[in-house]
């Protein structure tokens, strides 16, 4: 079979290697906390950016080099996608991946015929899953590209189109299933409004609600036992997203009763476009024990936008790597690459390169943050700055069993209570030792 991707898979060298082919760090099978690499990071490629992202932008067309692909619609033309993507699995030992629908078959004239695509491609995608043992990480319904979800999917004020992105949903639970999908995610694109004046906000949370209740019925009848996940974005494309940020979504989730079937898959670029920083997201996900996956990418400090840039922060990557082994690591998510190219860097080649780069940075990230866990100082200075709650009197406040009057009584014969530093500066530099 022919090959598009001109070099051996890529394997690991050590980190005195200059072959720009080769993983310095990410070494599969090396045991970091008792457990492989691989184990811990479960790297997944988004079919989406891999084979479908042409790499164009507000203000020009698409450079993306895809000598594999005829630009048609046809379905022939997605079967021959599939060839070269698992080509790209197998050169990159990545094990996971995830799509839309709508990226690995083309959406036709009826969602009839749409579905019968879909079916076609996913035998293909099984064959090669049973081939060459890649994994579906989760699988996903695109419910904001076709202009019928200009007004939103689940919240559209139309009843058919709501109608049609059930319909569309409910395939995508069933290909996902027939996958041995470990997950489904809803990522609300057009969730969201981009002004309230022609807008009933409770109405359209409602129908989300309901919409993804029946979500829940769906997989409960064909077995379908995998968390669902929903991924938090504050805009972009609409103006004001319902998801906006992680705790937006727990609220949802919980005012809704929804917690028991869903988690959080949370992304970088998302993150700082919300205003907060990737670990405060990630935090805030693992404290609700609601943490089911990342969206493994970066956002651009010069820009505010989502540009999807493949993560190569060490600091950034090591924070992620924190909250994760502090959660004791992923169960059935994973670190998906949703990240895309340069529009600059347009061969095929470039993925490779990239991929090596994201996968080199979260092998450091997770290498610097078994490190920090091993020497404890970090851990050990919070521990300490909450120390006072550690007393009879603090374990009561922390049991529900104080009262106000009780506190009075302390702080009345206390006096004037004496700080302690809270030592950043200290705390970045014994990062810094580390990385
Ligand atoms: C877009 C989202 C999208 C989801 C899947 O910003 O990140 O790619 O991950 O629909
Ligand atoms: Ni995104
Ligand atoms: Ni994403």
């Amino acid at each position: 079979m022919k090959t598009y991707f001109d070099c051996d898979p890529v394997s690991y060298e050590g980190a005195d290697s200059k072959n720009p082919l080769a993983f310095k760090h990410y070494n599969p099978d090396e045991l970091v906390e008792g457990k492989p690499m691989k184990e811990h990071l479960r790297f997944a490629a988004p079919y989406w950016h891999v084979m479908r992202n042409v790499l164009g932008d507000p203000f020009g067309a698409g450079t993306a080099q895809m000598p594999w692909d005829d630009g048609s619609d046809s379905v022939d033309n997605a079967l021959k996608r599939v060839d070269v993507f698992f080509e790209f699995l197998h050169k990159m030992s990545i094990e996971f991946y995830c799509w839309h629908d709508r990226d690995i078959a083309p959406e036709l004239n009826d969602l009839a015929a749409s579905s019968k695509a879909l079916d076609a491609v996913v035998a293909k995608l099984k064959d090669k899953q049973a081939e060459t043992g890649a994994k579906l990480l989760w699988g996903t319904a695109c419910l904001f590209s076709h202009p019928r979800y200009a007004h939103g999917a689940a919240t559209s004020p139309d009843l058919r189109v709501y109608a049609y992105a059930a319909a569309q949903v409910k395939k995508a639970i069933e290909c996902t299933k027939e996958l041995d999908g470990l997950g489904y995610t809803f990522w609300g694109g057009r969730e969201g409004y981009a002004t309230l004046l022609n807008t009933n906000m409770k109405r359209e949370l409602d129908h989300l609600a309901a919409f993804l209740h029946m979500a829940v019925d769906h997989a409960k009848a064909i077995g379908f036992d995998g968390p669902f996940y929903i991924e938090p974005k504050p805009r972009e494309p609409s103006t004001h997203q319902y998801d906006s940020d992680a705790a937006a979504c727990l609220n949802f989730l919980r005012e809704y009763d929804l917690m028991e079937k869903f988690r959080l898959n949370i992304e970088t670029n998302h993150a700082t476009l919300a205003g907060h920083s990737m670990e405060h997201e990630l935090t805030v996900s693992a404290n609700a024990g609601m943490l089911g996956s990342v969206d493994a990418n970066r956002g651009d400090t010069l820009v505010g936008w989502d540009t999807d840039q493949f993560p190569t922060d060490i600091y950034l990557t090591t924070q992620v790597m924190l909250v994760v082994l502090g959660m004791g690591g992923f169960t059935t998510g994973g670190l998906n690459f949703d990240a895309k190219r340069r529009r600059e860097s347009h061969e095929p080649m470039d993925l490779i390169y990239a991929h090596i780069g994201g996968m080199d940075a979260f092998a450091r990230g997770l290498k610097i943050a078994a490190a920090i866990r091993a020497d404890g100082r970090l851990a050990d200075f919070v521990k300490q700055r909450y120390g006072s709650f550690d007393s009879e009197l603090g374990q009561k406040v922390e049991s529900g069993k104080c009262s106000f009057a009780e506190l009075e009584k302390v702080a009345l014969s206390g006096g004037e209570p004496t700080l302690a530093s809270g030592r950043q500066e200290m705390l970045e530099n014994l990062i810094n030792e580390f990385i």
